[in-house]
């Protein structure tokens, strides 16, 4: 019961959370007219709640259990298979959020909070968890949220979301009342831990150069980055690339559509480019 769960030691972090699809958009032509549509789908909370490792110790689950199933009180009653990995060291059984309890919306009363995985397989209206050896390949982790390859394969639980980042000002819908000095600003996360760099180009591309990074950064969070722009007036395009504490640099579009086809609608985290013209307005790559 609730009751006893809440009588646990909890512990409260920040982390974000996103769809698997979000940006989903940008794999074809970049036509959302601003931040929200465009990559929209990831937030950033203060998370309550017991650790999910303890969680399981207490109820005496054996170490060779490789999966766990988590099922949603929803009418579709969502499910999807945990693999019990290191990575959910940080992982937590969820009735908290921003310092209240969980919202309806956000899974009333208890939530599967894995950091760093696709938002999916944070099973809101947490109801059981089923402690086994094998996945059950259930419809959220084969014919959704899997990544179709052009060869015809298919790449499944791709839970960890790779590094990524988005300009929000200026972003696509504002305007730019004159030219002059500006604060350019955006967030970068990874699923992979912390946010080591975030480089911005005003020029497509060509050339970069490093914002600064709001401190402190936290691990599998949003982490704010500045850079003072002056623009002259003339039409920029915009965006910014992030590295993660692993090494691995967010790609430009063309190279995660040359290593990963078209076929899927999920997991993009390719480098978002905005355009501002003379008249000061922003809109997205392809409009
Ligand atoms: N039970 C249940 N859990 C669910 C879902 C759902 O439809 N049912 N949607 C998932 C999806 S696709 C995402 S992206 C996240 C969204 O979490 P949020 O509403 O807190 O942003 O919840 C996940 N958990
Ligand atoms: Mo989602």
């Amino acid at each position: 019961t609730m009751d006893e769960i809440r009588r646990l030691p909890s512990v409260s972090r920040i982390h974000f959370l996103e769809c698997g699809g979000n940006s989903g958009g940008e794999w074809g032509a970049r036509t959302a007219p601003d931040a929200q549509r465009a990559c929209g789908l990831a937030s950033c909370s203060v998370w309550t709640g017991v650790s999910l490792s303890l969680l399981l110790s207490e109820v005496g689950v054996k170490a060779e259990s490789s999966w766990m199933i988590a099922e949603g009180a929803d009418a579709c009653r969502m499910q999807r298979s945990v693999p019990l990995t290191n990575d959910l060291d940080e992982a937590l059984l969820a009735y908290g959020q921003n310092g209240e309890p969980l919202r309806p919306e956000q899974g009333f009363p208890l939530r599967l909070l894995t950091p760093g995985w696709e938002g999916n397989i944070q099973v809101k209206w947490l109801e059981r968890l089923h402690v086994t050896n094998q996945p059950h390949m259930t419809r959220d982790e084969t014919s959704k949220y899997s990544d179709l390859m052009p060869d015809g394969k298919a790449r499944i639980f791709t839970l960890v979301l790779e590094a990524k980042s988005i300009v929000t000002f200026p972003s696509g819908g504002q305007t730019l009342p004159g030219p002059g000095l500006y604060e350019l600003t955006g967030l970068a996360w990874s699923g992979k831990g912390l946010i080591e760099r975030v480089e911005v180009t005003l020029d497509g591309g060509s050339t970069w150069q490093d914002a600064q990074l709001q401190q402190p950064r936290l691990r599998k969070a949003f982490t704010r980055f500045r850079l003072p722009w002056r623009w002259d007036g003339k039409p920029a395009a915009i965006a910014s690339r992030a590295t993660d504490e692993s090494g691995y640099m967010q790609p430009t579009r063309e190279e995660l559509i040359a290593a990963r086809g078209t076929n899927s609608g999920y997991h993009f985290n390719g480098i978002k480019v905005w355009k501002v013209a003379a008249d000061g307005s922003v809109t997205n790559a392809d409009t």
